[in-house]
């Protein structure tokens, strides 16, 4: 169904023809605003924006691009289109039609799944909300700001799935959204990664890299769901997801590239003397987001995961492209997981071991970015290969979480750990210096700062100098 642009709320839905849904989601509106003036990028309203915005669902030119002003994009609702046959693909109601309701016995369940995909949405703009000022080009900004907004068409698309499915407790669910705020003490938001600050661009693109790419495998998942309106959603979703990665793969590669010219052309190690991010610096933040990121996934043998498929909720990564029952009910899977201290590998079933298994897909994803980051590194001849720690690094949830372990897997003490964490983690002397880097944001027209190279081309496009922000 095409998108209807001249509705209040811009939708694919007939939301028209639905008074009460369309009242209460004008209803909620409002408060969306008034949340993006506040929590959203700070002080930008009157910039005007080089923005691509969703014109159909279709894949081939689904988008447009032109100047918006933020606070009037047209965030709507836009649902992929809908296949009559489709059927449940796994568990215990694999080949029974997608439903186009809630089963009631899974309200609950699926409440709490958008709820918390819902969440972070918002929580990344709250995390991202300064770095507009110390943006290192107006590519960079314009960048930023198409990640923030479409962060918020992410939120409207799961309070959409509140406020048409979950009655009452949905439209509670949709205001509470706004209340919790990144890092709030009183009201955080759910999930680890998305209370930790954003404070510097190269936290950003690791950002978008890691965490925006579990964003990628979580809703891959969940457009396997057997309840079709969310299903429809995410694959949606998924068209500007793609892009919020490739800000962050090509960011760091950016930086990687700078770092690599500024020791060549200065004959040094040491790039901090002259104005760059040294490799070890880059290499402790990729440490850092990596393993943030991990923790998304949960716990490696989950119930609740195990649950979530047979029930036909939650699937795997491409679940129909797998070949086996998908039913699973005597497979098993080799997990890494922790005994008496020590780091081993364990057979379980496999339907507990769903969280590891995506997991896993993305590791092997993250990987595939940090092979062309060293690419960037090889070309400039200069002997240093980023890695991905060991999986068991720096973890907050699941079976490693409070071990000691170092990047290549080995389990310490704590006093070895405290001796070498420094070097594995960003400092905050570390983190002192990047910020240092981060000055006003360059705002002259194909200019950009010292320590990051310009991109390979443009955006749409455009000319190398584009004024991709007009600030009025
Ligand atoms: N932090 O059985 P488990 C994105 C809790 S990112 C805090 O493993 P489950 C984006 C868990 O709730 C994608 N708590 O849980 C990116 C459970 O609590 P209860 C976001 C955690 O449910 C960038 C307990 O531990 N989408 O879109 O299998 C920018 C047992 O754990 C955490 C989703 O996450 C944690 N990290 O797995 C913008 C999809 N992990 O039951 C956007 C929806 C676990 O004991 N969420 N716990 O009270 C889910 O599918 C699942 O909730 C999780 C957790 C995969 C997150």
């Amino acid at each position: 169904m095409a998108i209807d642009y001249s509705q209040l709320i811009p939708n694919n839905v007939d939301l028209s023809n639905d008074r009460r849904l369309q009242r209460a989601l004008e209803n909620w509106q409002p408060r969306f605003l008034d949340w993006w003036k506040d929590m959203g990028p700070d002080g930008t309203s009157a910039f005007d924006v080089y923005l691509r915005t969703a014109v159909s669902t279709d894949s081939n030119g689904w988008a447009n691009f032109g100047y918006v002003k933020m606070p009037e994009y047209r965030w709507g609702i836009f649902l992929a289109d809908r296949d009559a046959d489709r059927q449940i693909a796994y568990g215990d109601n694999k080949g029974r039609p997608v439903w186009q309701d809630v089963p009631g016995e899974l309200r609950s369940t699926l409440r709490r799944l958008i709820v918390t995909q819902g969440d972070t949405e918002p929580a990344s703009v709250e995390q991202q909300r300064l770095l507009g000022k110390s943006a290192p080009s107006l590519y960079d900004l314009r960048n930023l700001f198409q990640v923030n907004v479409e962060e918020g068409r992410h939120l409207w698309a799961m309070v959409y799935l509140l406020h048409a499915y979950f009655g009452r407790d949905g439209r509670e669910e949709a205001e509470e959204m706004l209340v919790r705020h990144s890092g709030d003490p009183d009201k955080p938001r759910i999930l680890g990664a998305f209370n930790e600050a954003t404070p510097d661009w190269l936290s950003f693109f690791m950002f978008t890299y890691f965490t925006d790419r579990d964003g990628k495998y979580q809703l891959a998942s969940l457009a396997e769901s057997g309840f079709d309106p969310l299903a429809r959603s995410c694959r949606f979703m998924l068209t500007e997801e793609a892009h919020h990665m490739f800000v962050g793969e090509t960011g760091v590669g950016r930086i990687l590239q700078r770092t690599c010219e500024l020791m060549k052309e200065h004959k040094t190690d040491d790039v901090r003397s002259v104005g760059g991010i040294d490799l070890a610096t880059i290499q402790k933040y990729l440490n850092f987001h990596f393993s943030v990121s991990l923790d998304l996934f949960g716990q490696e043998a989950s119930t609740n995961a195990a649950n979530y498929y047979t029930q036909g909720v939650k699937g795997r990564f491409l679940e129909t492209r797998i070949d086996d029952d998908h039913v699973l009910a005597n497979a098993t899977y080799e997990i890494d997981t922790a005994e008496n201290g020590r780091i081993v590998k364990k057979t379980v079933p496999a339907l507990a071991a769903l969280n590891e298994r995506l997991r896993q897909d993305y590791i092997e994803d993250c990987a595939k970015g940090v092979l062309r980051w060293n690419k960037t590194i090889e070309r400039a001849g200069i002997n240093f290969e980023m890695k991905l720690p060991h999986r068991a690094f720096n973890r907050r949830i699941g079976a490693f979480a409070g071990m000691r372990v170092s990047p290549d897997g080995r389990v310490l003490s704590e006093a070895e750990w405290k001796v070498n964490e420094g070097q594995w983690l960003p400092t905050d002397e570390d983190r002192a210096y990047v910020t240092s880097l981060m000055g006003p944001a360059v705002t002259q027209p194909g200019k950009y700062a010292h320590w990051i190279a310009p991109p390979a081309r443009g955006i749409n496009n455009q000319a190398a100098d584009f004024e991709y922000v007009r600030f009025n």
